[in-house]
């Protein structure tokens, strides 16, 4: 096929987003991804892909997709209504809800998904419009006690460190199989080339024999959720025979309280518990606090949503700071952002100030409600709780712990209102569905931009027109603000005037309207699609209004990053002041994704953000917890719940909820329930039988794959399942099994890889 017939774009499937081409059909296909490959164009990916991505078509034309927005009668069913009906409704209906109650009682959750976070970026002046304060998505269930420890030692939770996993010495994979989730460039080809150098090792800290583990040099496989008590013993070791101590006098706070903290720690009895040989925990430390080329680690959610969540990630970040594997190659270093992730003001400081959410009073976690805690902020009959929803971009009703719970909560508010490309579990229960282009009908990024020294960005342009029916998110908000009276021609008359002058025109007209009237301000993102949109143009001529708020992203981008964004090459001899206009135009002119940022390794601790420019290592509240641990022992089996399951494991067949027809997948079509060849005996199960999952939360029935990598005590169940595109399901959807109330008590992030469970054989 000429070159000229594929289109760059991305995978949205995993937050590595690989660079793919992909090419269109002839007539009755010509919507149709018939090939799709690898962009060897692509500055991250350089022409990887892992298998998922090669079956785009199946969410691009996927069966379930919405073609009109929907309203829902009476009776529960839905009626297709047209677009002008829709937002006068919905602006009619939310005006209704902030008259009766305030914007401050509307939930925004969402915000975008594994591919797509432009979005959420046209959403924020809805969220202004409304005078929306709380804000969620689905960091709050998985990363928020990880950036909150961010912003303790580093002085803001935006502070986010990455690994060198190209270069390090050492890796190590704590509850996290790149394997199969991937969340680094080209993981599959890094981790081979890792495990074939004698002079570099992997270590993977699961229960599991993960595909991960299968090529690691070490693998130690605590008893699931023992995992702080390993950390705990490894910091200890750490700390007593490895800590650089001129590198952490000259940089960091705090390591005199660190150290007394786990001083009389018995590391015997810790590894004991946490269910690990010692002899394994003690050469960890020596591979760690020994390397001289570099220790990168990588937590996820086998600790994150597991028992200790948040001190989890406290002792992972002390062991990387307390070696000095920060800001060096092959190590963690912080890296360049286009823009901070976590839609709910995740840049801010975090201490005792924080706002609390209204009903149960919890932590806004890096400006977040915690995803567990939405139930309690609905339900029930407190004043002030949350009385509307606005989801956009994600499946609370499936993706959320507890979904008998969550779906009562969606059901028991006054108004829901639905933004997604399909009729989800969760458009099921709104009033009202708006339909989204697909992300590949428009104009799409992600702010996932995570790498070092070399960083991505990658701005997508439409490979197709959007489905008949749909609109991007971009004109659906610009609708919606103008719908509220947010945004009137009066206010964008002086603007559209300055657009035709050029940006600095713009620019300077841009800031006098936002003195004269801030509002303007939180509206900035459909302000410059109205205004400065359509005069933004490719250098090749392409249409680019729907990157407008990528103008204003750049700007910051600019202020914060210039030396980094001009060793990428961009800027030339552009003054500081036009620097972010250069990275837009940069970041729109390169169709498959462009450097925009090189860093040097001292960069790293240039961008710690506390005022005395330290690492602050104590982290009180946290080392409370720690000390604890010493008279805790992990949950034995129960007699009523003898195993643990892993509610939502990662396979070559899952992704989130993006993909809904089950045709997709190539192996694994019932998503198995994995079980030890021990426990099968046990339980009476057999591999291609049927068993019941029961837990105190409800219970499933599953197709059985006895397991040899599973740790005895131990089961999985995978993400993802338990969609269908028209209501029927396949395989069991995990949040049936999970409660709400298992959560971290620090930062509220579930326990969905520790559900007390017993198994049942069926027929
Ligand atoms: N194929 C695929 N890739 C994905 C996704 C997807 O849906 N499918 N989703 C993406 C998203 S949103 C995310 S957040 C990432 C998540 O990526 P990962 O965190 O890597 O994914 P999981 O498989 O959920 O969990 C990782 C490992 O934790 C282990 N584990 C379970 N319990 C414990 C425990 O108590 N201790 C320890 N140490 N480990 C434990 C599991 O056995 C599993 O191998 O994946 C991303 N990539
Ligand atoms: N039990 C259990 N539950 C889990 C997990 C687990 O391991 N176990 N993992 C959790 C994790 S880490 C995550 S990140 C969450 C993910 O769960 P969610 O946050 O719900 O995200 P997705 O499943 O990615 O859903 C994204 C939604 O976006 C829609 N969509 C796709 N493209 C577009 C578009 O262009 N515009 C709009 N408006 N919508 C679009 C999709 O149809 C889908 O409904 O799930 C969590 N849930
Ligand atoms: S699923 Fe992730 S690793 Fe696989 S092709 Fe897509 S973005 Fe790349
Ligand atoms: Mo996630």
């Amino acid at each position: 096929m000429a070159d000229r017939d594929w289109k760059h774009t991305a995978c949205i499937l995993c937050a590595a987003n690989c660079g793919i081409e992909v090419a269109l059909g002839e007539a009755a296909d010509s919507r149709r991804f018939v090939r799709i490959r690898g962009d060897k164009h692509h500055p991250g990916s350089r022409g990887y892909t892992c298998e998922k991505g090669l079956r785009l078509d199946h969410y691009q034309n996927d069966v379930g997709r919405l073609t009109s927005p929907m309203r829902r009668r009476a009776d529960g069913s839905f009626e297709a209504i047209d677009w002008d009906t829709a937002i006068a409704e919905v602006a009619a209906r939310f005006g209704e809800i902030i008259d009766r109650h305030g914007g401050e009682r509307i939930l925004f959750y969402g915000g975008g998904g594994q591919g797509n976070h432009l979005g959420g970026g046209y959403g924020s002046a809805t969220r202004a419009a409304l005078g929306i304060r709380y804000v969620s998505n689905a960091l709050a269930q998985e990363k928020t006690g990880e950036f909150w420890v961010d912003g303790q030692l580093f002085g803001r939770s935006r502070c986010h460190t990455t690994g060198d996993y190209e270069r390090a010495q050492v890796m190590v994979f704590w509850g996290k199989n790149p394997w199969q989730s991937h969340g680094f460039p080209e993981a599959r080809r890094v981790l081979k080339a890792a495990a074939a150098d004698p002079s570099r090792t992997v270590v993977v800290v699961d229960p599991r024999r993960s595909e991960t583990a299968e090529l690691a040099d070490l693998h130690l496989r605590p008893r699931p959720g023992g995992d702080a008590f390993v950390l705990a013993a490894l910091v200890s070791l750490v700390a007593e025979r490895y800590c650089q101590r001129a590198w952490v006098e000259a940089h960091c706070t705090g390591a005199d309280e660190i150290r007394a903290a786990v001083a009389g720690i018995d590391v015997a009895e810790y590894c004991r518990r946490g269910g690990v040989d010692e002899t394994d925990v003690r050469r960890l430390a020596e591979l760690i606090g020994t390397a001289t080329g570099g220790v990168s680690i990588y937590e996820d959610l086998g600790i994150q949503m597991a028992p200790h969540s948040t001190l989890n990630s406290y002792l992972e970040k002390l062991i990387v700071v307390l070696t000095g594997n920060l800001g060096v190659p092959g190590g963690m270093n912080l890296h360049s952002r286009f823009a901070s992730l976590g839609g709910g003001g995740s840049g801010g400081r975090s201490g005792a100030d924080e706002p609390r959410t209204p009903v149960t009073g919890h932590r806004l976690v890096t400006g977040l409600v915690p995803c567990n805690v939405i139930p309690d902020e609905i339900l029930g009959e407190h004043p002030d709780r949350f009385r509307a929803l606005l989801v956009e971009s994600g499946n609370p009703a499936h993706s959320l712990a507890d979904s008998q719970r969550m779906r009562a909560a969606i059901e028991a508010t006054e108004l829901c209102v639905v933004i997604d490309v399909a009729m989800t579990e969760t458009a099921r229960l709104a009033d009202y569905v708006l339909p989204a282009a697909s992300q590949f009908e428009k104009w799409e990024c992600t702010f996932f931009n995570l790498e070092f020294p070399r960083n991505v960005f990658h701005a997508r342009r439409p490979v197709l027109d959007p489905l008949p029916g749909t609109l991007p998110e971009a004109e659906i908000h610009a609708r919606l603000c103008r719908a509220l009276g947010a945004v009137t021609d009066d206010d964008l008359a002086p603007l559209h005037h300055a657009a035709a002058g050029g940006p600095d025109a713009y620019a300077a007209a841009l800031f006098e309207a936002v003195v004269e009237r801030p509002q303007l301000g939180k509206l900035l993102p459909v302000v410059l699609y109205e205004t400065l949109g359509p005069t933004l143009r490719c250098a090749d001529g392409t249409d680019a209004q729907q990157a407008s708020a990528l103008w204003g992203l750049a700007q910051l981008c600019a202020a914060q990053f210039g030396p980094s964004i001009r060793r990428a090459g961009i800027g030339g001899g552009v003054a500081d002041e036009a620097l972010g206009q250069a990275l837009f135009q940069a970041i729109i002119d390169h169709p498959a994704g462009v450097v925009f940022t090189v860093d040097d390794y001292p960069e790293t601790l240039r961008r710690v953000e506390h005022d005395d420019g330290r690492i602050h290592l104590a982290i009180p509240v946290l080392l409370d917890e720690l000390r604890a641990l010493a008279g805790e022992h992990p949950p034995g089996p129960d007699d009523a719940f003898p195993v643990v399951l892993s509610a939502g494991e990662r396979r070559s067949g899952t992704a989130n909820t993006i993909m809904r027809d089950p045709s997709w997948r190539r192996t694994d079509p019932h998503g198995a329930l994995r079980v030890s060849p021990a426990d099968a005996a046990r339980y009476g199960l057999r591999d291609g039988g049927r068993a019941r999952v029961i837990t105190r939360r409800g219970s499933a029935v599953a197709v059985v794959e006895v397991n040899e990598a599973m740790r005895e005590g131990h089961v999985s169940l995978p993400n993802g399942y338990g969609l269908g595109p028209t209501g029927d399901t396949v395989g069991v959807a995990p949040n049936e099994l999970t409660a709400s109330e298992d959560r971290d008590w620090f930062a509220g992030t579930p326990f969905h890889k520790h559900v007390p469970a017993r198994l049942e054989p069926v027929g």
